[in-house]
């Protein structure tokens, strides 16, 4: 008898469908249908490259710089992240940068994403940086950029995955370092499509960076920001309205503001959620409690992904996975999630509909 709970391949037609055994009768093969989630092509468009280190990357390039950890071994340092709140996770996540120090190193913690990320069935995916963290500790601007991009480049020919950088600035620095950090980029100019907004958010609301905005959109960025993960709607909109964004990274507390979400369906602004980041810093008290399909319901352009996924527990595909088995999510709205990260993604047009083109194909399969 097979396991329980064991996924075999359906013979059902459509929808790249794939059948589950029902893990409370046995003895019904295959009972259960629904979308495979892995195979579904995929975009990401909110994953930080450094919370994609994993401990034992992290022990690599800390015996590789002779730095010690303060974790005794990797299960240990798993056993570490659990966090209360935003902050508890930050202060983890940029000392474990502290093991990032060479162009290799960023080569290596890219590549090993893209394996990572392939396995989910992401086909193209937009990534975030945050300068600031390294260059602040002695690692040149030019080293990021020559690690990133060289693995960017041959993690994307190796496969078939297209990518862009988009740049944060750390909202809980001041407005002039991040305006340093813009000039700084200048001369990579064309390695990053976008500048965008991380790190603590309450207290440091999107307005404080007009100016460093501006600048940016001046010399041809786009621009996306974090807002509404701890901070309130209002910030949402500050983004929008002050820093010119073209996505909301997070937004889940749009909810709380009729009026902008109205706004946002009409104007079909697109928001990137991270679901298993939210139950890990206790922004929702459970996956079950997650605002994403009542988002999805009001008709905001929402796309799932993974954030820091070394940290949370899960990559995208997981966190498909487990917001279909919560929230109950349909093959449609599934379809839909998909396709709106290809909508949401700063590929060109002709791009954007081979993307769908394939996700159309999958489902036809
Ligand atoms: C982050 Cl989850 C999250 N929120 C804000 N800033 C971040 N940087 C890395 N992960
Ligand atoms: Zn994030």
């Amino acid at each position: 008898m097979p396991d329980p709970g064991m996924i075999v391949k359906s013979r059902t037609a459509g929808r790249g469908r794939i059948a589950r055994n029902d893990p409370d009768d046995p003895t019904v093969r295959a009972s259960i249908e629904m979308i495979d989630v892995l195979a579904l092509p995929k975009t990401e468009l909110h994953l930080h490259i450094e919370g994609t280190l994993e401990p034992e990357l992290m022990f690599a390039l800390a015996t590789r710089h002779g730095i010690a950890l303060p974790y005794a071994d990797v299960d240990a340092a798993r056993r570490a992240y659990v966090f209360d709140d935003l902050q508890s996770f930050l202060d983890l996540y940029y000392a474990g940068c502290s093991v990032l120090r060479d162009a290799e190193d960023f080569y290596d913690l890219t590549r090993a994403y893209f394996d990572r990320a392939a396995a989910d069935g992401v086909r193209h995916t937009e990534i975030f940086f945050d300068p600031q963290t390294h260059t602040d500790r002695g690692v040149p601007f030019a080293a990021l950029m020559d690690g990133l991009t060289s693995g960017l480049g041959d993690g994307g020919q190796a496969l078939g995955m297209t990518s862009r950088l988009i740049m944060c600035f750390l909202r809980h620095l001041s407005a002039d370092a991040a305006m340093v950090t813009l000039e700084a980029s200048l001369p990579f100019r064309d390695s990053i499509v976008a500048v965008g907004l991380d790190s603590s958010e309450a207290g440091h609301p999107p307005s404080k960076f007009t100016a460093v905005f501006d600048r940016a959109r001046a010399e041809g960025f786009l621009a996306v920001a974090h807002a509404g993960e701890e901070g309130p709607p209002e910030y949402i909109r500050e983004a929008v309205d002050r820093l010119g964004v073209a996505r909301i990274d997070h937004g889940v507390r749009i909810l709380e503001d009729p009026d902008l979400v109205e706004r946002f369906v009409a104007e079909q602004i697109p928001l990137t959620v991270c679901p298993l980041s939210n139950v890990k810093l206790r922004v929702v008290p459970t996956l079950a409690d997650h605002p994403l399909k009542r988002m999805l319901e009001a008709g905001l352009r929402v796309t799932i992904n993974s954030d820091d996924p070394a940290y949370f527990g899960g990559y995208i595909g997981e966190n498909y996975a487990a917001s279909v088995a919560a929230l109950g999510l349909s093959d449609d709205q599934v379809l839909t999630l998909a396709r709106n990260s290809v909508l949401a993604s700063f590929l060109d047009t002709r791009d954007q509909q081979r993307h769908l083109a394939a996700i159309d194909e999958f489902d036809a399969s």
